[in-house]
């Protein structure tokens, strides 16, 4: 049996203004630091990897702080608006994007370049302590971190005012198609979207009564009901419990097991269908040294697994025998 070839396209998305903490713009530094690239040319043979390096932007001094409740706005949008391009070309060159964040708020461009690339046809898994769910009306702190979700969704399109500098993001996803993997913070009004929407959502509690795999099935049965679209996979590192990713801005106890948070990527690099996949709120600047290396290798596990590295071992790459003495 031969392995197919996987194209992957790694893209690094330094931005930090969706929240307040700093740091969390050397994600994508560390995270490349600790090996990422060549570990995933190990995976096998058959990996083909090219590091697009670091998106750059500049800030847009006529839309300063336009919205109200939206924190760094001017910085959100250029950033956006680069990130996106950038992960379209990417995948219609061929390869899977694999983007490092940087905060979530980047979420709004990743799906928006796959959608841009794939057209409509794409099922996004999120995979989250929190919903990111929120507008700025329902935001308590104005960080757009906490807004992906919602500035993606076609169904909440009429609760956002006009966003100056985003005409070129369409607010393209149904939200049948967004499945949430993790849940276990949700703001009120996040909730009431939920309910209201009828939005796929697997919280902790779910997860433990039916287990990793199980949840996984129905999350695809509800957003690739027949298993055909291209996935996105948007993996925020604070989905993992505190102690398995200590290093992030807003961690949250009682999540995703190290285990758990693997067996998700081992699952969908089988569908053979990943199209992107984001792995955000890396905050190297959050916690001792060790807690560091600790979330940054729970990261790189994660993103191996997505590309086929596989825990029971692979056989060698041309020989089907032991080598005699
Ligand atoms: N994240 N719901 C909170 C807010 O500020 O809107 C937390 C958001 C966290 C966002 O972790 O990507
Ligand atoms: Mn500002
Ligand atoms: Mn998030
Ligand atoms: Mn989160």
């Amino acid at each position: 049996r031969h392995r197919s070839t996987v194209k992957i396209g790694v893209l690094g998305v330094p931005f930090d203004k969706g929240q307040p903490r700093v740091g969390v713009g050397n994600g994508p530094k560390f995270i490349r630091e600790a090996g990422l690239i060549n570990r995933l040319r190990e995976i096998h043979e058959n990996i083909d990897v090219k590091d697009y390096g670091d998106v750059q932007y500049t800030i847009d001094n006529k839309i300063s702080d336009a919205i109200p409740n939206m924190k760094d706005y001017e910085h959100m949008v250029p950033c956006a608006e680069r990130t996106s391009k950038s992960v379209a070309d990417i995948i219609r060159s061929g390869r899977i994007c694999l983007t490092l964040g940087g905060d979530h708020s980047i979420g709004v461009a990743t799906v928006d370049g796959h959608i841009q690339a794939k057209s409509e046809n794409i099922a996004l898994l999120w995979i989250d302590a929190h919903a990111d769910l929120n507008t700025n009306k329902t935001s308590s702190t104005g960080n757009t971190h906490g807004m992906p979700v919602a500035l993606l969704a076609k169904e909440l399109s009429d609760y956002w005012p006009y966003l100056p500098g985003m005409d070129w993001q369409k607010p393209v996803i149904s939200i049948r198609n967004v499945a949430y993997i993790g849940l276990r913070s949700v703001d009120s009004f996040e909730r009431l979207i939920i309910e209201k929407l009828g939005i796929t959502a697997f919280g902790m509690e779910d997860i433990e009564r039916y287990g990793i795999d199980t949840i996984l099935s129905m999350a695809l049965d509800k957003v690739d009901p027949e298993r055909n679209k291209s996935i996105h996979v948007s993996y925020d590192i604070d989905s993992l419990d505190a102690l398995e990713a200590p290093s992030t801005g807003t961690s949250v106890r009682g999540g995703l097991t190290l285990r758990e948070g693997i067996y998700i990527m081992e699952s969908i690099h089988r569908t053979g269908r990943l199209g992107a996949m984001d792995l955000v709120e890396v905050n190297p600047s959050i916690g001792t040294e060790r807690d560091v290396r600790t979330t940054v290798e729970a990261a790189i596990h994660v993103i191996l697994a997505a590309f086929g590295h596989s825990r029971r071992g692979l056989r060698p790459k041309d020989s089907h025998e032991l080598p005699l003495q």
